[in-house]
């Protein structure tokens, strides 16, 4: 095996929502393996900064661009940016997104909508203005941070569910459309990690905790680092046959229907 085969040195990789959680582990793991990283924020450009300052004193070559990835217009703005600021973008993690636990019999369709925007769309936005570079450079990797939700439905994340479900739908289409480039496209599906997104339900004493626990035949919550492995794969030559996968990092959750609760 070539010992280059997961080596990024040389890649820059873009990798949005990426000042803290799961894109932030995958960003560190990427800086680790060589890669020059550029991470985005949509809200705040302390927190922005603030992450950026943690990915330097890791020793890694880390930029922040801050721009709200549903925006085309802004996001064709700082894909430019980037690619003259730090260079072409050969690997991108499509990861920002967010959750709204509502009933969808409750659910106002703004919030639907709104789910959809970010969870399903701006990856598409994000894709469309990245892949441009790839295609005439002939090579580039694409990730895109699908869910359990991609294959299984929950009482009150049904916008979730839609739109993390669309995304690896998506994740097909543009593999289909994109291999011939060398465009290699992937997902990579999260179990249940403890990260702020699932800070409410992981309380102690939670019901859902505890179901999720039981439910995990690893019997624990993920560490964001955990998925570090995955992503690395994926956005290195030792991926570059792999094409509209999802990689599902989840201790074991879909290869089980779960087991009674007095059951070791
Ligand atoms: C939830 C959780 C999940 C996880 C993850 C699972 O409310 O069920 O937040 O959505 O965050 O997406 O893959």
């Amino acid at each position: 095996m070539s010992i280059h085969l997961f080596d990024l040195t040389g890649k820059v990789a873009l990798i949005t929502g990426a000042t803290h959680g799961l894109g932030m582990a995958m960003a560190k793991g990427l800086g680790h393996a060589g890669a020059t990283i550029v991470v985005t924020g949509n809200s705040s450009q302390t927190k922005l900064d603030e992450a950026v300052v943690t990915y330097k004193s890791l020793g890694l070559n880390a930029h922040g661009y801050l721009f709200d990835v549903t925006d085309e217009k802004s996001v064709k703005t700082n894909i430019e940016n980037i690619e003259s600021e730090v260079g072409p973008i050969d690997i991108l993690i499509n990861n920002a997104g967010i959750i709204k636990r509502t009933p969808l019999v409750d659910m106002e369709v703004s919030d639907f909508e709104e789910v959809i925007k970010v969870d399903l769309v701006s990856p598409f936005i994000v894709s469309k203005y990245v892949v441009k570079g790839m295609i005439q450079r002939g090579a580039g990797k694409i990730i895109n941070i699908c869910s359990m939700m991609s294959e299984l439905g929950r009482n009150s994340v049904g916008a979730y569910a839609a739109a993390k479900g669309g995304l690896k739908m998506l994740t097909q289409n543009m593999a289909t459309e994109w291999a011939k480039f060398n465009i290699q496209t992937n997902g990579i599906g999260p179990g249940y990690f403890a990260t702020s997104q699932t800070a409410p339900i992981r309380v102690a004493g939670n019901p859902f905790n505890d179901f999720i626990i039981g439910r995990t035949p690893a019997g624990c919550w993920g560490d964001p680092d955990d998925l570090q492995g995955a992503a690395i794969f994926l956005s290195s030559n030792a991926s570059n046959f792999v094409n509209g996968q999802v990689i599902y990092v989840d201790g074991g959750i879909l290869a089980t229907i779960g087991k009674p609760a007095n059951e070791d």
